[in-house]
């Protein structure tokens, strides 16, 4: 049995939609019923996910990958090509999506501004993040996921982060047409659904 720790409807989400697909057995424990959770996790973050073996692995991108591979999901490629372009659409989300909204959650929640200069400063960091999901919708111009024909964890991820709009709602974070038709199709998915339904979470939609 894995534990899973979690902020619900945060990015450990993505894990939480990959463990119901993988079809493993385990338990969501929300990091603020942990008493000391940064005794466990240093960076006191989410995900962090306990192995039946006991091992704490922390950091989203290392848990899919132990994941995927402990359990031969066909979501990682075997074919070198195919792999490195799964990677490179993991590390998007991972290093490069994600960062991007982490700075605009910083400005809202942690530091002490003028309320106006931080809603200047969040339109600012808006137009970065919608030029990422500009990225994102011409890659989907040809394909029905952002890998090829199949969801993969790479969606989920995104489809989790496209709910983070709700957190901002003024600063104009734009979602192409693309983008929109991926959301529609990956939070109807049994497995993301049934994610969201584990961690009594409904799934907000951006638009
Ligand atoms: N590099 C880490 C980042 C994790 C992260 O930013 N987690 C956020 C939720 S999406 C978190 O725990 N936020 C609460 C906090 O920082 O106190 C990873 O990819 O796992």
């Amino acid at each position: 049995m894995y534990t899973l720790y979690t902020i619900p409807g945060s990015c450990s989400s993505g894990i939480t939609v990959l463990l119901e697909k993988l079809g493993v057995s385990y338990i969501p424990v929300k990091r603020e019923d942990v008493d000391d959770y940064a005794a466990l996790v240093p960076t006191n973050q989410v995900p962090a996910l306990q192995t039946p073996e006991g091992q704490i692995i922390t950091e989203g991108a290392a848990i899919v990958l132990y994941l995927l591979e402990k359990h031969s999901s066909s979501m990682l490629p075997t074919d070198l090509a195919k792999k490195a372009e799964f990677l490179r659409w993991l590390m998007f989300d991972y290093a490069t999506l994600h960062p991007a909204y982490g700075r605009m959650f910083a400005i809202r929640f942690r530091v002490e501004m003028d309320e106006g200069e931080r809603a200047g400063v969040l339109r600012q960091l808006a137009v970065q993040v919608s030029s990422l999901w500009a990225i994102l919708d011409k890659e989907l111009d040809e394909k029905r996921f952002i890998t090829g024909d199949e969801p993969t964890v790479v969606d989920y991820l995104a489809t989790v982060y496209a709910s983070w709009v709700k957190n901002f709602p003024d600063a104009g974070i734009v979602l192409g047409t693309n983008v929109r038709r991926l959301i529609e199709d990956v939070s109807a998915l049994p497995e993301f659904q049934a994610g969201y339904k584990k961690e009594n979470q409904e799934y907000h939609k951006p638009f």
